[in-house]
């Protein structure tokens, strides 16, 4: 297991100093943010988050994300061309040292909260999803402001886009997937770099969108449509754990072996659809983190593992979900329980 820290780039309050000093971190997961989704990173940009990570004593190996351009999840005519540069991209983070790239398939928007600071008995804050919030927004109508929001959409182009989505319906955002990750895997293969697929966040549509990574059937038709184990997933427990249905122990147990990139974080349910994000402890939320990562380790786990989503705690202000604090609390707990898991045996 490799524990690494997410990290914006330059502009992050986050330091690659303070990330440094957290124990026992082995890297950042970053990307290049500059570049409009589709185009080819520069190898100057790749080789300067290199550089910054390799002067913090840190390694460069996980981006998150290189983003799928819409037209390849519409599958709009002209979309290899969208193709063509994802593997270019490929291409030249490996040759970067870079082993594991995440992404999504999620159409339009990414991940979705209604509320980015709700208040917590303890006067920390954190990210919240509640159904009949999110059921009254018409994202074309409002003026939202969400994390998963591409601050670049104009309210035309998001009208385009969603209408566009009006005849892709999950049956077809599979084909399209097929075709992408059909596309793509040979050029991992080759280049030894693994794909791993964030879960759509909540793992349900929404806004009448379409969403196909939502579960453990999810996985294995990504099996079925390429085997391969480059073919594989970033497993995001508070994504997936949003549904109570999902058993993430059995899904960890399943799946272990395409797992690449596990993104701890822990969220409480509170209701029908709707839940917090908690402190990563297990006791804080409703998701078992010493279970997960207990049959993680059991399944041989070698993979990369990153604290997600923490709270504001201790007055601390910065992006929403991706504090230092909380993070780096989480860090040390899941450090402790992998210490304590590997020396038990
Ligand atoms: C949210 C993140 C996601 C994730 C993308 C991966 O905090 O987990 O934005 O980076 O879905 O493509």
């Amino acid at each position: 297991m490799k524990m690494t820290f997410r990290w914006y780039g330059e502009n992050d309050p986050v330091t690659l100093e303070y990330i440094s000093q957290i124990p026992h971190m082995s890297g950042v997961v970053s990307a290049v943010y500059d570049v409009p989704v589709g185009e080819v990173w520069s190898e100057e940009s790749i080789n300067r988050i290199k550089e910054q990570a390799a002067a913090n004593g840190l390694e460069f190996e996980v981006v998150e994300s290189v983003p799928v351009h819409e037209d390849i999840k519409l599958g709009a005519p002209g979309c290899e061309k969208y193709i063509e540069n994802y593997c270019e991209n490929i291409r030249r983070l490996a040759k970067a040292g870079v082993k594991c790239i995440c992404y999504n398939f999620m159409p339009v928007f990414d991940w979705l909260r209604s509320d980015l600071a709700k208040q917590n008995a303890d006067g920390s804050n954190s990210l919240a999803f509640d159904n009949d919030t999110v059921l009254s927004l018409d994202p074309v109508k409002s003026e939202l402001s969400l994390p998963g929001w591409d601050e670049s959409y104009t309210k035309e182009g998001l009208r385009a886009l969603m209408e566009q989505y009006k005849d892709v319906d999950e049956d077809k955002l599979w084909e399209n997937f097929a075709r992408f990750i059909n596309a793509i895997i040979p050029v991992c293969e080759e280049c030894d770099v693994d794909m791993a697929i964030h879960p759509d966040d909540p793992p349900w549509g929404i806004f009448g969108l379409p969403r196909i990574i939502t579960g453990a059937d999810s996985y294995r038709k990504m099996h079925e449509i390429n085997p391969s184990r480059r073919n594989g997933i970033t497993f995001c427990t508070g994504s997936l754990g949003a549904n109570p249905q999902n058993d993430l122990i059995d899904m960890i147990k399943e799946f272990g072996d395409k797992i690449h990139f596990f993104h701890a974080r822990n969220i409480k349910i509170t209701g029908q659809r709707c839940f917090q994000e908690t402190g990563h402890y297990t006791d804080c939320g409703s998701l078992n983190m010493y279970g997960m990562l207990k049959a993680l380790h059991d399944g041989g786990f070698t993979g990369y593992i990153r604290p997600d989503h923490g709270r504001m705690i201790w007055g601390e202000q910065g992006r929403a979900g991706y504090g230092l604090y909380d993070r780096a609390l989480g860090a040390a707990y899941l450090n402790g329980l992998w210490e304590a898991i590997e020396k038990g045996e």
